[in-house]
C-alpha cells in the first residue's frame, strides 16, 4: 500500500545548508519510496533547545514502507551524516534531524514513534514548510494544520531565499 509522508528536517550545527541537501539526497534512494516535494528552507530561532538558529524544511515521500522501516532509514541516514547521539542531552545542537511528521491519517502511540509528530502543531519550524509542500493536510485529531499557524505567529522564521538544490 502506498503512503504518504513528510519528514522534517533540522540542523543548527556545521554546514546547515549542506546537511540538509545531504539528506535530502539520501532520502531519494530509501527503498520503495520516492522524493516527490520539498519546502523551501527556513531559518527559525530555536525553540525548547540551547544553541544556534536551525536551518529547517519539510519532505515529501510516497512510499510504500510501514512507517517503523521508515523510521529506521531515517536514523540511518542521520548516523551515516554524522549524528552523534552521544550524552542523550535533550534536543542538543545537532547536524542533522530526521523527524517522522505525519504518515498519511495514522495515528500511532509507540515508544520508537509517534504519529503524528506529538509537537507538529505547536511549531513553526515544521508547519511553515510543511504547508508549502501540503496545503491542504490534515493532522489527525487535531483538523487543518492551516488552522494551527494563528497560535504559532510568535515564533521567529524566516524564509531562506536561496532554493533547495533538486
Ligand atoms: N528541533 C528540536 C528542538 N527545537 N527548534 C527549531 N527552530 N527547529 C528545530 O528543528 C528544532 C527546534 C528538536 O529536534
Ligand atoms: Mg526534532
Ligand atoms: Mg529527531
Amino acid at each position: 500500500m502506498k503512503r504518504t509522508a513528510y519528514i522534517g528536517l533540522g540542523a543548527n550545527q556545521g554546514e546547515l545548508a549542506e546537511s540538509l541537501n545531504a539528506a535530502l539526497e539520501s532520502m531519494r534512494s530509501i527503498e520503495r519510496s520516492e522524493l516527490v516535494a520539498v519546502s523551501p528552507f527556513y531559518m527559525s530561532a530555536p525553540i525548547d533547545a540551547p544553541g544556534p538558529d536551525y536551518l529547517n524544511a519539510v519532505a515529501k515521500l510516497e512510499t510504500s514502507l510501514e512507517p517503523y522501516a521508515l523510521l529506521l532509514h531515517l536514523l540511518d541516514i542521520e548516523l551515516m551524516l554524522g549524528r552523534k547521539r552521544r550524552g542523550l542531552k535533550k534536543n542538543a545542537p545537532r547536524n542533522v534531524d530526521l523527524d517522522l511528521l505525519l504518515v498519511d491519517s495514522m495515528i500511532i502511540q509507540s515508544t520508537p514513534l509517534t504519529l503524528p509528530h506529538p509537537r507538529l502543531h505547536v511549531r513553526a519550524f515544521a508547519l511553515k514548510p510543511l504547508l508549502d509542500v501540503a496545503p491542504d493536510v490534515v493532522i489527525p485529531g487535531r483538523g487543518p494544520a492551516s488552522d494551527c499557524l494563528d497560535d504559532v505567529s510568535d515564533q521567529r522564521i524566516e524564509r531562506v531565499d536561496q532554493p533547495a538544490e533538486q
